[in-house]
């Protein structure tokens, strides 16, 4: 890739539509657009104000659509490099015609997510901005708009400079001693930098804890639906979609695969997750299938676990309430408009450890309540992390976080047991380097290739 090349793509996704937007950015981008585009009208248009001509093929001078065009010259554009964005009539046709314009002109195709890249290495943004554009394109709820809106407008990495100031401030307190001292740190000065690094380490730790709420507002929590066979798992899941979507019947064994379905509980995304019912019989399939079930158990942030309240509590049951131990999640008393034979008392003295809700998914009973109740086992589950709200999503953040910490207790025992400054140093350049790296101020190609890979073309 070379920064130098004029790049072009489609900014608007294919298909038809009122508008198509096609962009270029780079060293030619500006003549490319006037060799092109001739307005309408008497004047070329300022800079950053739409202006409405033609677009004409320069070889034939034929008309290839009538179009707007705005001009954004460096550094104050998108990629920090000349800008300019066609605005054409959305059509595939007239779109992919444009386009072969600006490459006959001098512009090449840009590459996935080349735009950001481009943003990215001209300062424009840093790389927790650049994945934020990408989660922004991704957002399915309230929560994970908020997140992604936040970490664009650099509350993240604001966050990361400060933990790296922090860092900054701990070296420099290194190489007052390391220039004063010739031997090792004096006893005062070590607990105060041992000190320093301990607050440092709580605050590095908040936020690599903030993972789970983070992930949970981009990319929904997962809830394991689970219980016996035949006790309504599928009509739950059903009824919580609002839709016919497993199959359920009289039988028992009737799902045999994991069935996975979103929906949103207020601003929350929810992976709702149907599975087999699980029992100690079965053939080969279902015994796969419950295999299944108890993976995505395992898996899930929260349980629903489904009883039959017209049935006697069975081995089965046991082995549910086993599956919930120490799990957050809600049970759900199925059938409860069938005579009762089993009560809520009873799975609480069985041991089962989960508030328990009287449920019909046959006439909807409890529904109100297993949405409060589920909304209340999200937030729950999203109270950690910092209280300002700063949330890391990704691994990759969870990575250099991950690192960072322990290069900083590694700093904070050699500055404990007496090592020399220059030992300590090393674990407090480590742990600087890993946060520079979250925000792409440090780091190799690699790095940048692996955030901007799941870009698409355009972006
Ligand atoms: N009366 C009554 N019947 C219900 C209720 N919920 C489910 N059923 C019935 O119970 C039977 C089993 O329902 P499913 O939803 O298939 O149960 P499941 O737990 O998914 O069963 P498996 O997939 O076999 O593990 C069906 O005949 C449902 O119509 C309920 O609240 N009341
Ligand atoms: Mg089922």
């Amino acid at each position: 890739m070379y920064a130098e090349d004029t790049i072009v793509a489609p900014a608007t996704p294919p298909g038809k539509g009122a508008v198509a937007i096609v962009r270029l950015s780079g060293g030619l981008a500006m003549r490319i657009a006037r060799a092109l585009w001739h307005p309408l009208g008497s004047a070329p248009p300022l800079p950053r104000r739409l202006g409405l001509g033609e677009i004409r093929d320069p070889q034939t001078g034929a008309v290839v659509d009538r179009a707007m065009c705005v001009m954004m010259p460096a550094p104050a554009s998108l990629t920090g490099e000349d800008v300019v964005e066609l605005h054409c009539h959305g059509g595939p046709y007239i779109v992919r015609r444009v386009v072969g314009l600006t490459i006959a002109a001098g512009a090449r195709m840009a590459e996935p997510g080349e735009f950001s890249r481009r943003a990215f290495l001209n300062g424009r943004i840093d790389l927790t901005e650049a994945e934020a554009v990408a989660d922004l394109i991704n957002v399915r709820s309230e929560s994970a708009l908020q997140q992604a809106l936040a970490q664009l407008n650099g509350a993240l990495a604001q966050r990361v400079g400060q933990l790296r100031s922090g860092v900054v401030a701990i070296r420099a307190h290194l190489e007052a001693e390391i220039d004063f001292a010739d031997e090792g740190l004096n006893l005062p000065r070590r607990k105060e930098i041992a000190a320093d690094l301990a607050r440092l380490i709580d605050d590095v730790a908040l936020l690599h804890d903030s993972f789970r709420r983070g992930r949970l507002a981009r990319d929904g929590a997962r809830a394991a639906i689970v219980g016996k066979p035949n006790v309504g798992k599928s009509s739950v899941l059903n009824l919580l979609l609002g839709a016919d979507r497993a199959i359920v019947t009289a039988f028992p064994g009737t799902t045999r695969d994991v069935i996975e379905e979103s929906v949103t509980l207020g601003p929350w995304p929810l992976v709702l997750q149907d599975t087999a019912g699980v029992r100690e019989a079965g053939d080969e399939v279902e015994r796969i299938g419950i295999g299944r079930a108890l993976g995505s158990a395992t898996e899930a942030d929260l349980l629903i676990a489904v009883f039959d309240a017209s049935r006697p509590f069975e081995d089965d049951d046991a082995r549910v309430v086993e599956l919930c131990r120490e799990r957050a999640g809600i049970a759900l008393l199925n059938k409860s408009d069938l005579p009762a034979v089993l009560s809520p008392t009873e799975l609480l003295d069985r041991g089962l450890g989960m508030p328990v809700l009287s449920f019909s998914a046959l006439s909807a009973a409890g529904t109100p309540g297993l949405r409060d109740e589920l909304g209340r086992a999200l937030e729950a589950l999203a109270a950690a992390g910092p209280a300002d709200g700063v949330a890391i999503s990704r691994e990759r953040h969870r990575e250099a976080l991950a690192q960072a910490l322990e290069a900083l207790g590694n700093a904070r025992s050699s500055a404990l047991s007496g090592m020399p400054p220059e030992i300590v140093a090393v674990d407090a350049a480590a742990a600087s380097q890993a946060l520079g790296a979250l925000t792409g101020e440090v780091g190799g190609e690699d790095v940048l290739d692996a955030v901007f890979r799941e870009f698409c073309i355009g972006k």
